[in-house]
């Protein structure tokens, strides 16, 4: 899913001037000399490091070993979309090494940051009113509080104009995922929606923890496999059983919920990858700490070759979609991904947001250094 910035559907000049088209390393001085890493251009075994977890699990955290992978996909995931494009920014598969580190089992829920709002008092982006400087051709009766949200269409239409399925709904705001007749209310275990990328940085900050670099999303992500499709395997659906909260039935019109789910689902309500981690794929995008760049893989397998080691990303944001947007990644997919729009709840793909935009499909997840 890609758009440009918070106040996108109030100002039709901004919106025609966008295009809705598809679009270092720091070892710590201490640790031994690491392993050369494998020289490949396609996928090679993960080799996790044997280091044990340095204590007992911060709550709610699983311990994710780091070592060495293959990160990206190749074109073998496009075809499964109708609309190509879906792989084009993951390429080329390069070798990465991570260290270590505790993540969040979850999505941070409701529950998880409503804790945070009720200690600090904090308001996020789409509570606040944006303000003419920062949208200086808006009407001023648009500058309101609100945030973006999905709507179904009432007919199938044409898949390449997101506009057509996404609003910018005044009052809509992680407590009102939907709108101001929307609530949280017996939604505590859903991931939090509606939260741009500072909240989720706020949040994180809040907790003694921080948002994963892209490079330890993926590693997490793939649970130990390799070169798999998904994070459970090649298979969407193994047994005839659905892995990820996705969408079913003909997009954006109507989701059918084959999957149990027809919309977003609590956390947990999936088994689990390798590494205990749930719904890295589908249910909710999650916010990674990278700048988004089209070329970031190509550029860095160019400039180190296969011996990156803790990646964080480029110093500077590039979608060539909308280049004056400034975009963080997004990794995993949501509850609004199907095989007939955007298939990037495979493992290895990339997703992308502007970083003053929530939506009732992104959210986040945490990670904390292992010392
Ligand atoms: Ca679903
Ligand atoms: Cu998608």
């Amino acid at each position: 899913m890609f758009f440009g910035n918070r106040l996108m559907n109030l100002i039709p000049i901004i919106l025609a001037a966008m295009s809705a088209t598809l679009a270092l390393q720091h070892l710590r001085a201490a640790d031994p000399a690491p392993p050369a890493l494998t020289k490949t251009s396609s996928f090679a075994p993960t080799v996790a490091n044997a280091t044990q977890p340095p204590g007992p699990a911060p709550e709610g955290m699983v311990w994710i070993p780091g070592g060495e992978f293959s990160m990206g996909s190749d074109e073998c995931g496009e075809a499964l979309c109708s609309l190509p494009g879906v792989t084009g920014d993951s390429q080329p598969i390069h070798r990465v090494f991570v260290d270590g580190f505790w993540m969040d089992a979850t999505e941070v829920t409701n529950e998880q940051f409503e804790k945070f709002v009720n200690a600090t008092g904090y308001r996020t982006i789409a509570e606040i009113a944006p303000t003419q400087e920062e949208f200086p051709t808006a009407p001023p009766e648009n500058l309101v509080a609100g945030s973006t949200v999905f709507t179904p269409t009432p007919e199938p239409v044409p898949l390449n104009d997101m506009f057509q399925w996404w609003r910018y709904q005044h009052g809509a705001d992680w407590r009102h995922p939907e709108g101001p007749e929307s609530s949280v209310k017996g939604r505590e275990q859903y991931p939090v929606v509606q939260i741009a990328y500072v909240d989720a940085e706020a949040y994180a900050k809040w907790a003694g923890k921080r948002l994963p670099t892209e490079a330890e999303w993926e590693f997490a992500a793939r649970g130990g496999l390799s070169g798999k499709l998904y994070a459970w395997g090649d298979e969407l659906k193994p047994a005839d059983k659905w892995m990820a909260n996705i969408y079913q039935g003909k997009f954006p019109v109507k989701d059918t919920g084959e999957d149990g789910f027809a919309g977003i689902a609590p956390v947990k309500s999936f088994p689990p990858n390798g590494y205990g981690l749930y719904d890295v794929a589908g249910n909710v995008w999650e916010w990674c700490s990278d700048w988004y760049r089209l070329d970031y893989y190509a550029r860095l397998k160019l400039q180190s070759g296969d011996g990156t080691r803790n990646p964080q990303g480029p110093t500077t944001p590039y979608d060539p979609a909308e280049p004056s947007e400034k975009k963080r990644v997004h990794r995993g997919g949501s509850f609004l991904c199907t095989d007939q729009y955007c298939t990037r709840y495979m493992v290895g793909t990339r997703g992308k947001g502007e970083v003053t935009t929530g939506s009732n499909h992104v959210g986040f997840r945490c990670v904390r250094a292992a010392k």
